[in-house]
């Protein structure tokens, strides 16, 4: 694969001072740089704390970010402000914002747009839900939200693309090695056709579901997955293991 792998540690909603600084004392000593591209993404009242913390090398992610540069938009950031604080990536349209916070596909693709304008790079999530994937509805689910983001796209080369099936995300129930490349490939062929044959080859297309440092070396040796979105197990020392999967 001429793809550098992407792994990204999502806290979610998890997570103290004190418990990002043993995540970040662990993975500052581990030399991954010439083999993987690593981001972590704390809560956004800790982007600040992370960012001093980490060694040149390891990134920093926000975990949502909105569509405008400022204004009367209660409780929200802009990724002008991420910048600010010298955040280069953030992740969008993460299932949990699609289903709880109603995210639709037009928002999800507008602040992919406007995070994309304002010099950040991001980590786009699509995925399908356990009903569309028993009625076969994967690939339309999945193309749907994929073109939704894509119309809001340039250039390429700061988007990474995660799929994350609901069903597998913290359900302990990862998709199989086979099941997460087929969808990978169905979403690689839709950018070859779509997009451009260059960048269906360049775009990172990475898991994320029930990654453990049990599973990620399996997942990682498919042809079209180029790394992981980690959720629970970037809490742990699992953590380090899923990313020396690529070392
Ligand atoms: C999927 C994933 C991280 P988990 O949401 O984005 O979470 O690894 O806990 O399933």
């Amino acid at each position: 694969k001429h793809r550098k792998p992407f792994v990204g540690g999502n806290l979610k909603m998890n997570g103290s001072r004190a418990i990002l600084k043993e995540i970040i004392d662990r993975l500052n000593p581990l030399k991954f740089d010439d083999h993987v591209e690593v981001a972590i993404a704390p809560p956004s009242i800790f982007l600040d704390l992370a960012h001093r913390s980490v060694r040149k090398g390891v990134n920093v992610a926000a975990q949502n970010a909105f569509n405008c540069t400022k204004g009367a938009y209660t409780g929200e950031v802009s990724p002008e402000q991420l910048k600010d604080l010298g955040i280069d990536w953030v992740i969008l349209g993460h299932s949990e914002r699609r289903e709880i916070f109603k995210e639709s596909d037009e928002l999800v693709a507008s602040k992919v747009g406007h995070a994309l304008k304002s010099d950040m790079k991001v980590i786009a999530c699509i995925g399908e839900k356990l009903e569309e994937r028993e009625s076969e509805k994967t690939e339309e689910v999945v193309i749907r939200q994929l073109r939704a983001i894509s119309e809001k796209i340039d250039d390429w080369k700061n988007v990474v693309i995660a799929y994350e099936p609901v069903w597998a995300i913290g359900t302990g129930k990862v998709a199989t090695p086979q099941q997460a490349q087929d969808v990978h490939l169905i979403i690689r062929g839709w950018l070859a056709k779509n997009v451009s044959e260059k960048v269906a080859q360049d775009t990172r297309i990475i898991y994320g579901g029930s990654v453990k440092g049990t599973n990620s070396a399996e997942l990682a040796k498919q042809l079209d997955v180029d790394g992981f979105l980690v959720g629970g197990a970037s809490l742990t020392e699992d953590f380090i293991k899923i990313i020396e999967c690529f070392i």
